[in-house]
């Protein structure tokens, strides 16, 4: 440090540097406490008393943990994992017959070959960036979560009445399903998904080493039904995508227009592009048949000089990655990465891009220079901008209108403030701020390294995520959060716009086709169980649970049996789950209340095997077990 800048540093943090060991710790405590008495008003909130609940919901993703995260906003406190692409042990997702149906009836008929051929049903892992929920006019409707597995090009919804995923879908022709946004208007509607990585089209080993003929797909995937709508080939690769609040166009960064197949390639130009999808055109081609069929989806060409106005590409500085619509409905932030600016669009603009063919620039109405390293940007409801600055560990606050004055020509600075986060920030996130209803409260920054912030729990740190006060002229960093790999993207979602069920529905589609096994055994699922079927060698064992019973306290079949047991829990009581772990057999599920689930395996172990409820339940809780008695083969 130069004598210049310790010169320029207060009183106790210059006494704090010249000070031994010892003497420091004091003075870093007296240092805390300073900071702690000055906690602004706003910042109140971030410690809840025990027992008050959060004003936000945040809906965060994992990376490749590939679950979804609900935690509690302002507080940070985590509440919930939802396992999507992953296995989770507690639940039993991906054993369970109804996780199995949803990891596995979406995939393609290849990738079943290939899993088959390796000895599997579904992938085991995924990598999950980018968590979004479903719109109706403008703002979120609490419908859905969609969200990407950049691992393995698949993408999934989560229904928000229960916080379960119902559906996971791949998505065929494309490569590595990485940007996701769903259609803001006038609903979702549409989900658009990126495939980053190039390959060829038909990629079926004809064509290997020859770049010239790879290509990128942009998707629009159906939220409703999940199938996917549309496909469009696109010159370049796709990174992040974003839609705009009128329902015309989609958008998404490439920053790999050079379609480079290495770092030097990749990211030799100065300049690459947004994609701007025009989205009736290419709803008009697809009516007028003008596209391929190709693995079951409609593929219309929006390459660079194909025919039509289905895309128009924007010049952008330099390898861009985020890309967010501001809540004014009106523009639109890219963030350079390698270069030192975010480009502002005017959605209004494009327009003429598509009608008069006018100069792509043309709808550039701002490109400030902001720091190094700009990823992602958020929005208040005050006209201002967030973007994180990945190399200059920064946020920076920023005014849209005045970075509009500057760029034609006034002597504005557009930078309102910076704040130092820990450390190296990828996404952020306003409470609201990708929605029309931005409310300017609070602004998480999620930062790829902790280092030296969090207790050394070995080479392995945890991710740091921090919460910022922007309810005032200043950022205010008010908590430090870690957390485990990688959450990448998160949402901040008021909580009058989530309302989730407490107990399930009986009808609920979960466990139809247990349902339907149910009433062609005879079998009442809505009612006490004890029936055992033998089909066969296949066995069917019905039970219900109340606690701290199970209605079976034993069955029996044989070795070499496969063996499918439905539970259903019974208790109608808020928070009563029950569970099913069978011991020494790997099976383990989770029975919510008034839930059923169940569990296919072949009973290979002859002997007398435990299965308990492994959900804590009642005070009798480790007497609510019975056994599976297995008859050997020989007897
Ligand atoms: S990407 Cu992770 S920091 Cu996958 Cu949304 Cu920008
Ligand atoms: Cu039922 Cu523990």
């Amino acid at each position: 440090m130069s004598e210049d800048l310790k010169n320029k540093l207060p009183v106790t943090r210059r006494g704090l540097l010249g000070a031994t060991a010892s003497g420091a710790v004091l003075a870093a405590t007296g240092a805390g406490s300073a900071l702690l008495g000055a906690k602004p008003a706003q910042a109140a909130g971030v410690n809840l008393e025990p027992g008050e609940l959060d004003e936000y919901y945040g809906f965060w993703s994992s990376g490749q943990t590939g679950e979804l995260r609900i935690l509690g906003v302002p507080s940070m406190r985590e509440l919930m994992r939802i396992p999507v692409f992953n296995r989770c042990s507690a639940t039993g997702w991906g054993q369970t017959n109804e996780s199995k149906k949803i990891l596995t009836e979406g995939l393609l008929p290849e990738t079943k070959e290939f899993l088959a051929a390796n000895g599997k049903e579904t992938y085991d892992n995924g990598d999950l960036h980018h968590p979004h929920m479903s719109f109706t006019d403008g703002t979120y409707d609490g419908r859905y979560l969609f969200m990407n597995d950049k691992a393995n090009t698949r993408v999934a919804r989560v229904r928000c009445d229960v916080m379960k995923c119902d559906k996971i879908i791949e998505i065929p022709n494309a490569k590595d399903i990485h940007g996701l946004r769903p259609q803001k208007f006038p609903r979702t509607g549409y989900v658009f998904a990126n495939g980053e990585h190039e390959a060829p089209l038909v990629n079926d080993g004809q064509i290997l080493d020859d770049p010239s003929q790879y290509v990128n797909i942009f998707s629009a995937v159906d939220g409703d039904t999940m199938e996917v709508a549309w496909q469009v080939i696109v010159s370049g690769n796709l990174d992040n995508t974003d839609c705009d609040y009128q329902g015309k166009y989609a958008y998404s960064t490439s920053y790999n227009s050079e379609m480079g197949m290495t770092l030097a390639e990749m990211t030799e130009n100065e300049l690459d592009h947004v994609v701007v999808f025009n989205i009736a055109a290419i709803e008009a081609a697809i009516e007028a048949g003008e596209y391929q069929e190709l693995n079951g989806a409609k593929v219309v060409d929006g390459r660079k000089g194909a025919p039509g106005k289905l895309t128009r590409y924007i010049p952008i500085p330099n390898s861009p990655h985020g890309i967010n619509t501001a809540p004014d409905k009106k523009h639109v932030c890219v963030n350079g990465k390698l270069s030192p600016t975010v480009s502002v669009i005017d959605v209004e603009k494009l327009d003429a891009l598509f009608d008069a063919d006018a100069d792509p620039r043309s709808a550039i109405v701002a490109e400030p220079q902001l720091g190094l390293g700009p990823l992602h940007t958020a929005f208040d409801n005050r006209g201002y901008a967030y973007t994180t600055l990945f190399l200059d560990s920064q946020v920076v606050k920023w005014d849209i209108a005045k970075a509009i004055e500057a760029y034609a020509g006034a002597d504005v600075d557009p930078i309102m403030d910076k704040v130092d986060v820990q450390y190296q920030p990828g996404h952020n996130s306003t409470s609201m701020g990708e929605t029309a209803e931005a409310d300017g409260k609070w602004l998480i920054s999620m930062n790829k390294f902790s280092k030296d912030r969090f207790l050394n729990v070995g080479p392995l740190k945890p991710e740091n995520e921090q919460l910022i006060d922007i309810s005032g002229d200043k950022m205010k960093v008010v908590h430090d959060g870690p957390t485990f790999a990688e959450p990448h993207d998160s949402i901040i979602v008021h909580r009058s716009k989530v309302n989730p069920a407490s107990i399930w529905d009986r009808n609920d589609p979960m466990w139809e086709d247990a349902r339907k096994q149910a009433e062609a055994d005879g079998v009442d699922l809505d009612d006490y169980q004890d029936t055992i079927i033998r089909d066969g060698d296949k066995v069917r064992v019905y039970m219900s649970s109340q606690a701290p019973n199970f209605s079976l306290e034993k069955f029996t079949v044989k070795q070499g049996d496969e063996v499918t047991v439905y539970v259903t829990n019974l208790d109608d009581i808020d928070d009563l789950t029950h569970g099913f772990c069978l011991s020494n057999f790997g099976i383990a599920m989770e029975v919510g209340p008034q839930a059923t689930a169940s569990v296919t395996f072949k009973a290979e172990r002859p002997g007398v095997h435990w299965y308990y409820c492994q959900w804590f339940c009642h005070a009798l809780h480790m007497e609510m077990r019975g056994r599976m008695l297995v008859e050997p083969r020989s007897a």
